[in-house]
């Protein structure tokens, strides 16, 4: 009988997940990721590129097929990647959004405590900065930490902050082992394109290569606190390696805007003049806006002694450098 862990990661399918299945596998563990629907055009890609993890059916939306994927794997640890988690759509569909960003995380908990796992199965929950909300009134000079005021702008963000609380409402209790990692906005080459980072690292490579002439977007001045996902998921990872649950915030302290964004990424290809290449699109306003995120990552740096490998300038580098070589035609 094999002596290494058994994790069960939910949302295997996005960006964190294929970071955290790399840094799983390298640690040992067996990994099983869970997978929705019929014909998930996202499952071959996890197969082929991490043929050692077991894909499960199931659903965040369906209790018994979380009930089925515990009882039958037995995780020592449960990472909850899974969520509708982008900003912007999650308006158009808020309904959907609280059923599986927000009230899934209280259909895994219970999948766990009701199969007798509260005091043996590690938890994992995917909190985000966007409970914060970015308003003036509820700022810190320093970031946000743990202890700072809740004031989510988005039906995401509530959805969210349900997820949070549930979370550390079962870790008080039933005494189970639950980590909330408080992650602030990160990126790179795994990205999704339907968010604003990988959205122009793509079409900047795109109009290098002669593929696109411009790039449509929303407002440019909101900032964000954004890190590399790679040192993220490390985060998340020894959360729950730590003795004793807890929330931590990982953040990289420096909050840079759009516009900031978008001079880096064009600068890799030559372009200073970004201007006349980007158009405003309506399409991509948001009923109500995060203004500026920035995090404090003080606790985390002391208590795990997290620290992060990769500078912003390198994952816009690194992201654009991605992009050009995908987009590349075959030789
Ligand atoms: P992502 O790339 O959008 O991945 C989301 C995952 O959730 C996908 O694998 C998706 O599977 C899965 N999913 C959606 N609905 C589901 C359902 N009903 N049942 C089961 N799985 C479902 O997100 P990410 O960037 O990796 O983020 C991971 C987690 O961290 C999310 O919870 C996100 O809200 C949170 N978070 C992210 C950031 C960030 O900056 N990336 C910051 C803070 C918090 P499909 O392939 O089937 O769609
Ligand atoms: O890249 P975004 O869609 O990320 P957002 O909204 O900050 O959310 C991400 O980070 C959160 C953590 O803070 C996560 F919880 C969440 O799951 C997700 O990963 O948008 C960033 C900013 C926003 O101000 C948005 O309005 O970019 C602005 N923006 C401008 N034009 C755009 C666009 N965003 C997108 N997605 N697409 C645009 O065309």
């Amino acid at each position: 009988m094999s002596t290494s862990k058994r994790a069960l990661v939910t949302g295997i399918t996005g960006q964190d997940g294929g970071h955290l299945a790399e840094l799983l596998l390298a640690e040992g563990y067996e990994v099983f990721g869970l997978v929705r629907g019929q014909n998930n055009p996202r499952k071959a890609a996890v197969e082929a590129e991490f043929p050692a993890v077991t894909l499960i059916e199931g659903d965040l939306t369906d209790p018994a097929s979380l009930v089925r994927a515990v009882e039958r794997y037995d995780p020592d640890e449960v990472h909850n990647l899974a969520a509708v988690s982008h900003v912007g759509i999650p308006f158009t569909n808020p309904t959907l959004t609280a059923d599986v960003t927000g009230k899934g995380v209280l259909n895994l908990l219970e999948a766990l405590r009701i199969t007798g796992r509260a005091e043996r199965t590690r938890f994992y929950q995917a909190s985000t900065s966007e409970m914060f909300g970015g308003l003036d009134y509820n700022r810190p000079g320093a970031g946000y930490a743990e202890d700072s005021l809740f004031h989510p702008r988005s039906p995401y963000g509530v959805a969210k902050l349900y997820g949070h609380w549930i979370a550390k409402n079962y870790r008080e209790s039933y005494g189970m082992f639950v980590s909330c990692g408080i992650l602030f906005n990160h990126e790179g080459e795994r990205r999704g394109k339907e968010f604003v980072t990988r959205k122009i690292t793509d079409a900047v490579a795109r109009i290098h290569l002669g593929q696109q002439s411009h790039i449509e977007l929303g407002d440019l001045w909101p900032k964000r606190d954004w890190g590399y996902a790679g040192d993220y998921v490390r985060g998340m990872w020894q959360m729950l390696q730590h003795d004793t649950p807890d929330d931590f915030v990982l953040a990289t302290g420096q909050t840079h805007s759009i516009e900031e964004f978008l001079t880096l990424a064009f600068a890799q290809v030559g372009i200073d003049d970004w201007r006349p290449l980007v158009k405003q699109n309506p399409a991509f306003l948001r009923p109500a806006e995060v203004d500026i995120l920035l995090g404090d990552p003080s606790k985390v740096e002391t208590v795990l002694g997290w620290r992060r490998d990769v500078s912003f300038e390198q994952m816009v580098k690194l992201m654009v450098e991605h992009d050009i070589a995908l987009n590349a035609p075959a030789a």
